[in-house]
């Protein structure tokens, strides 16, 4: 048994997530933490919402609300959310928390304590029509990088790039538009990200096995022109954790606060804070602090590749530079885009489908499946209504669900609801035995690895082999000559669908659920031993037909989905 933590980046409270947010970093990093809990190791797996900086000031701006109603009032609904679509964290938090403002602060006593931040003097974009400095995402324009025209004061979304404000040609108000912008001096802290160069890319160096998404961005970054660039971390906003030195004032920085960029990843330490503060447990430092216990945690971070430049350079800037023993990430799985019916998901168009709207067309497993079976590994994904109907009317109604409504009505027909008994197992059957063997290896090397696709595929081929099973073994034609060879058919069969239960856990867990319900299963540990686990529920142990499992998405159903969700929404 080992100790993972997990986390995925945590998403920005400026409304409801998009299908392409979720297969980003929220579902990928869930499958990962039920996997491993289903293999019995210690899991902590934490997530919050994003809740400072530009983004939440300019969403709570456009409802109508303070800011920190506006906050708290999202947080609710993102919480809901990700219960509908059964992610498993152990705590979902706020970054706008009380821990994660203390820890930010003295984060940054400790930075500067080790000479890494300087106060640098520097022009910001100032709009006289709207009347306050334009940082970040307050501003749009050219990238002087790849060209894009809208790249935001912070990054551009295009080709990935760090930006500050006056970097961008032609720049414009994102409250007004108003382009008669001017260049005014203000003082901000930096954080001396250069000063830490070498060590940060022999690190990236040494780290074996990541995601060539992940590598390539953090080297493209760190050796972009001429190398690391200090960052600000500080802004002109009134939303944000206050700069201080740890418990103390910091002169010269009074109603300024840290940048968003800087805080939130620190919020996935304070997450395990509030995770005690809200009573779920007794001990965050073990998972966070190598001096105590956190050494032989293993630590996996879940992302989209935008948000990579963040977690290979300036998080660990902190964590390193800081020079306390904070756990370092072992391993960073990021995903390319998912794009939306030949286009791009757009929350701020309202472009694609968002969980809200997902959940109330059908249950979570249908789209978790679809989701994690096309995640956007390799490179970017494209989700379309004939591929989503697709994939669902044939790998979960005719594979998974097919078998076991058939196993299981033939059974309740023919030997009750109840597990036959029949004679021992024979050659398909140990042909099974061996086929699954091979297979469950598979499977668990490709879910060890985070290949997500790859691991669905094979559990894919692991319903395939039941179903080719049964249609070969055809117990419904052996049971008019021999009713006991039907039987042991038909139990091997039932004892396939409580595998399928325990291996499809991680993907579909709702339909886990009413499969481990419908079996009586009490027991359903990870199986060591194919053979083992498909004698597990013996003769006699009595099961219900379960209601039908997955249905199919009519072309009808289809085309209204596909209409409905044609445009933007309001
Ligand atoms: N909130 C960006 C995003 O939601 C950002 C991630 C922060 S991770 C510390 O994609
Ligand atoms: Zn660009």
């Amino acid at each position: 048994m080992a100790r993972h933590l997990i986390t995925s980046a945590i998403p920005y409270i400026n409304g409801i997530k998009h299908l392409g947010n979720l297969v980003g970093s929220q579902l990928p990093a869930d499958l990962f933490a039920r996997y491993l809990r289903g293999r019995g190791h210690e899991v902590m797996f934490l997530c919050a919402t994003d809740e400072h900086g530009t983004p939440a000031e300019l969403a709570a701006a456009k409802a109508g609300k303070p800011v920190a109603e506006y906050c708290a009032e999202m947080h609710a609904v993102q919480a809901k959310l990700a219960d509908g679509f059964r992610l498993s964290f152990d705590h979902f938090g706020r970054s706008s928390s009380e821990q994660n403002r203390r820890l930010t602060q003295a984060f940054a006593k400790a930075l500067d304590e080790a000479g890494l931040i300087r106060e640098v003097s520097e022009t910001q974009m100032y709009s006289p029509t709207d009347g306050r400095y334009l940082p970040d995402r307050y501003i749009e324009g050219t990238c002087p990088n790849c060209g894009f025209d809208s790249a935001r004061g912070d990054q551009c979304d295009n080709c990935t790039k760090q930006l500050d404000p006056v970097d961008l040609i032609n720049p414009r108000s994102v409250i007004s538009g108003a382009t008669d912008l001017q260049m005014r001096d203000t003082k901000h802290l930096y954080l001396r990200q250069s000063a830490l160069k070498d060590e940060l890319e022999q690190w990236i160096d040494t780290r074996e096995g990541w995601p060539v998404l992940t590598t390539s961005i953090a080297k493209k970054w760190l050796n972009d022109g001429d190398g690391l660039q200090d960052r600000g971390i500080t802004r002109d906003l009134d939303w944000g954790v206050p700069v201080q030195r740890g418990d103390e004032p910091w002169p010269g920085m009074e109603g300024k606060v840290f940048y968003v960029w800087f805080d939130a990843p620190i919020e996935y330490i304070a997450c395990a804070q509030e995770w005690v503060d809200a009573g779920k447990g007794t001990d965050w430092e073990r998972w966070w602090r190598t001096d105590k216990g956190a050494g032989d945690v293993t630590y996996t971070q879940f992302m989209g590749k935008d948000n990579v430049p963040f977690h290979t350079l300036s998080f660990p800037v902190t964590i390193l530079g800081s020079g306390e023993p904070w756990k370092l990430v072992d391993y960073i799985k990021s995903f390319n885009y998912l794009n939306y019916d030949g286009g791009q998901f757009s929350t701020s168009r309202g472009r694609g489908v968002f969980m809200d709207q997902a959940l109330d067309i059908l249950p979570s497993d249908y789209w978790r499946w679809w989701l994690l079976s096309h995640a956007p590994e390799s490179s970017d994904a494209e989700f379309t209504w004939e591929n989503f109907q697709a994939s669902v009317n044939k790998d979960l109604a005719d594979v998974l669900g097919n078998f076991v409504s058939r196993v299981t009505k033939f059974c309740r027909s023919k030997f009750g609801e109840v597990v036959p008994e029949g004679g021992a197992y024979g050659a398909k059957e140990e042909a099974v035995i061996a086929e699954l063997g091979a297979r469950l290896k598979t499977y668990e090397a490709h879910m060890d690895a985070i290949e997500v696709r790859k691991a669905a595929a094979e559990l894919r081929a692991i319903w395939v082999a039941g179903n080719e099973y049964l249609q070969d073994a055809a117990p419904w034609s052996v049971f008019k000559e021999d009713e006991a060879a039907a039987a042991a058919i038909i139990r091997f069969s039932l004892n396939l669908i409580r595998l399928y239960a325990v291996l499809s856990e991680p993907f579909i867990p709702d339909a886990s659920d009413t499969l481990k319900a419908a079996m009586k299963v009490t027991d359903a540990g990870w199986p060591d031993d194919i053979g083992g686990a498909l004698s597990a529920l013996p003769a006699g142990h009595g099961f219900e037909v379960p209601e039908n499992l997955f249905r199919k998405i009519a072309d009808e159903e289809r085309e209204d989905w596909q209409a409905r969700f044609a445009g933007v929404r309001d």
